[in-house]
């Protein structure tokens, strides 16, 4: 499938054909080509017109093709926006729904464009690490000029069609049918000569270095460890500043040296996990989903509360149902009060701020969440709460309707034994703050139906979430790693290190938080909790005792004003704790743990480590589809840094041979047994493979 040609006329029409998005691989760049050698050809064509089948004009070079020769091959994308550029005849680009990238890029090199109302036009390479490579930042800020362009380049984010009408990217918005206007267009200008090409319009723009130095600036304090953010700016720079020529190297140049960087390649990576994650090899994609037009919440704590807006915002009614007045008014007060922040953040229009709140409900009777399509519980963490409800859902909610749980450790095989319908149970994972964090893990049980799947995986695309299925073990794949990553960083606590340390060394890495911080947030307490029942089910896994001490301290974390770290009133800033590195000191000389210097790659190669070991279980054990899924949860829903693309992609990188080789370094240490390889990963090593 690439293009098809086709003469109505005196008109050649050339059709781009590359479902889904019309991808300019390399079959469809060499219809282009021969489409337009047939149009010269054939004397009755007068004008040619490019449009694109089905969804899209096009999203672009084929990021499929990426890291493959076909990419570069010839007829290159710069080949072919040169013969559209140079034709004999006028070249007419009919522009619907998406024109991106390269997509954009070949527009640009056609005589006129005419696009329908509401088109998304966006140059997006900067989102995968790269800059538009095939004109873009030379062509762009000719035609809508260069602070437009610079601001579209580099924040890659669309820009609807009839927003730039003003400009000469545009000769027309066709507001009804794209192809009769684009025809009678095109019989417009057929005789037009010269061809008006954008390579030939001049950028005017009085002092223009100084306004690229403040951008340079601006950008530079907001790309973080991304290159390419800063090399859009250079690459605009050259459309001023260069001959046309001269900027279309400079531009190729740039974008062959990001192409290479290891940020791009995760950010690429980051771009197709997103995708595969909600492909499941035993769910067809076209597997029936049932109807979910109203949403129920059982709990409406901090958690059920977050949970509900995520339906509110996505326009579906949503049920809270709590035992006591009192709880509901608060989880209602609550929800409001986050919706009036928003609001008055001016990143909620009061419009929408009514539309939500108008849409969440509340109830104590469960016969009034019985008509709801799917019901989510989120009440306290302990497996007699979890059965009482579902022992209450499974007597009153309809049939067909799914019954989900937000438990974010135990078993949901257990939780649907509680019911007489166990195919319509499943877990739901959402991650605090529930209304922000975008991962929702999606734990499937021995006997989920397929459709429910397929429903919630629907289901959390339109609520804006990264489904991850995750099969049932103990923290499913998230928790179940993180806890790897607690126990090196307990540990290492009592080797040597103080929580600001080891903090530090894993956000110099570019996580959002180290693993103390994140406990301070969250509540120590949680996991203390949890490790409580673990002492009873997994006695043989040894944790270092200073989190519990934290806790016999009171000392939970944010809320209770103190954690690892001091907290002023009022100021969530962390404050080394001179009281807490005291505890820690004395509890290495009580367990008779010498103290020793532990280097900053020490503690990132434990921490990190630790949870690519525990990734490999799960994925052995089929708990995870696939290695890309588990880079999905961790940087979505853990901080991971995304320049590396998550925790097996960064391992990857590093090489597996060289993670097992530091591995089998620290299996001489402490708690040794914790460095025992997974099989897979040790396989995967000693054949030089990867994860991904
Ligand atoms: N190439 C190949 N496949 C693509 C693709 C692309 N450019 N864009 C999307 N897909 C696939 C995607 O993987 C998924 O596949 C399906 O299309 C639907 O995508 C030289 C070098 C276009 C706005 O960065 O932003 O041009 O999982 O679920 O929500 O300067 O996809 O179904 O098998 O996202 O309707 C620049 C990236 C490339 C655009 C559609 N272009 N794509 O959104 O559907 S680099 C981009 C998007 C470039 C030049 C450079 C979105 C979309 P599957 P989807 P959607």
């Amino acid at each position: 499938m690439s293009a098809e040609y086709q003469v109505q006329g005196n008109l050649a029409v050339i059709s781009l054909n590359n479902p889904p998005v019309n991808g300019l691989g390399h079959a469809t760049r060499q219809a282009i080509v021969q489409g337009i050698s047939r149009a010269h050809e054939d004397a009755a064509v007068t004008a040619i017109i490019i449009t694109g089948a089905g969804r899209a004009f096009s999203g672009g070079a084929d990021i499929k093709e990426f890291n493959s020769p076909k990419a570069f091959a010839e007829p290159s994308l710069h080949t072919v926006i040169s013969v559209l550029e140079d034709a004999e005849k006028p070249v007419i680009a009919a522009i619907h729904s998406v024109c991106m990238g390269g997509g954009l890029e070949l527009a640009l090199g056609c005589h006129y464009r005419i696009a329908s109302p509401g088109a998304q036009i966006a140059l997006p390479e900067v989102k995968l690490g790269i800059l538009p490579g095939a004109g873009g930042t030379q062509r762009l800020p000719r035609a809508v000029g260069l602070e437009t362009a610079l601001n579209m380049i580099v924040s890659g984010n669309p820009v609807s069609s009839e927003k730039l009408a003003q400009t000469a990217l545009f000769n027309q918005i066709a507001e009804g049918d794209l192809m009769t206007a684009a025809t009678a267009f095109a019989n417009q200008v057929a005789a037009v000569r010269p061809l008006p090409k954008v390579r030939d319009i001049r950028i005017d723009y009085p002092n223009y270095e100084a306004f690229l130095q403040f951008s340079r600036n601006t950008v530079k304090a907001m790309s973080g460890p991304f290159p390419a953010p800063l090399a859009c700016v250079d690459a605009v720079a050259a459309a001023v500043s260069k001959k046309f020529d001269d900027g279309i190297q400079f531009e190729r140049e740039l974008f062959l040296k990001l192409v290479q960087t290891t940020e791009s390649k995760a950010l690429r990576h980051a771009f197709f996990a997103e995708r595969a994650a909600s492909k499941l090899p035993d769910v067809p994609d076209d597997t029936p989903v049932r109807t979910i037009k109203s949403v129920a919440v059982v709990g409406a704590g901090t958690m059920g509360g977050g949970i509900a807006m995520n339906f509110a915002n996505a326009g579906i009614p949503v049920r809270i149902l709590e035992m006591k007045q009192e709880a509901l008014d608060k989880g209602l007060a609550t929800i409001r009060k986050n919706y009036e922040n928003t609001l008055k953040k001016g990143k909620l229009t009061q419009e929408k701020f009514d539309q939500r709140v108008a849409l969440i409900s509340g109830t104590l009777d469960y016969q009034e969440i019985a008509q709801a399509d799917i019901v989510i519980e989120a009440v306290f963490e302990d497996m007699s709460v979890k059965q009482q409800v579902f022992q209450q859902l499974d007597a009153v909610m309809k049939p067909g309707a799914i019954l989900a749980s937000n438990t974010s450790t135990l078993d949901v095989d257990k939780i649907a034994a509680f019911t007489r319908r166990p195919q319509d149970v499943i877990g739901t994972h959402f991650f605090s703050p529930a209304n922000v964090m975008k991962l929702l893990e999606i734990v499937r049980g021995k006997q989920t139906a397929k459709d429910v799947l397929a429903t919630v995986l629907a289901l959390s695309k339109k609520i804006r979430k990264t489904g991850v299925v995750s099969g049932v073990c103990d923290g499913f794949i998230g928790n179940r790693m993180i806890e790897q990553y607690s126990r090196q960083a307990g540990y290492l606590l009592e080797e040597g290190c103080t929580p600001e340390q080891v903090d530090k060394a894993v956000e110099k890495l570019g996580f959002a938080m180290g693993p103390f911080r994140m406990g301070d947030l969250a509540g120590n307490d949680i996991g203390w909790y949890i490790r409580k029942r673990r002492y009873v089910e997994k006695p043989h896994i040894v944790y270092s005792k200073t989190a519990d001490l934290l806790c016999e301290m009171g000392r939970f974390g944010q809320k209770t004003g103190a954690g690892w770290y001091d907290y002023k009133p009022g100021d969530r800033k962390p404050y080394p704790s001179a009281v807490v590195n005291e505890m820690i000191v004395k509890h290495s000389a009580d367990i008779g743990v010498e103290r020793r210097k532990i280097s900053d790659q020490e503690i990132t190669e434990r921490l990190i480590y630790a949870l690519v070991n525990e990734a490999a279980y799960i994925l052995e054990e089929g708990i995870a589809n696939r290695a890309s899924d588990i880079d999905m949860v961790y940087l979505t829903g853990y901080g991971f840094p995304l320049h590396t693309g998550g925790p097996m992609f960064y391992a990857d990188t590093v090489g597996l041979s060289n993670v097992v080789r530091a591995m089998e370094k620290y299996a001489k240490g402490r708690h040794g047994e914790a460095w025992k390889p997974a099989p897979l990963l040790a396989k995967l090593a000693a054949e030089g493979k990867t994860f991904n």
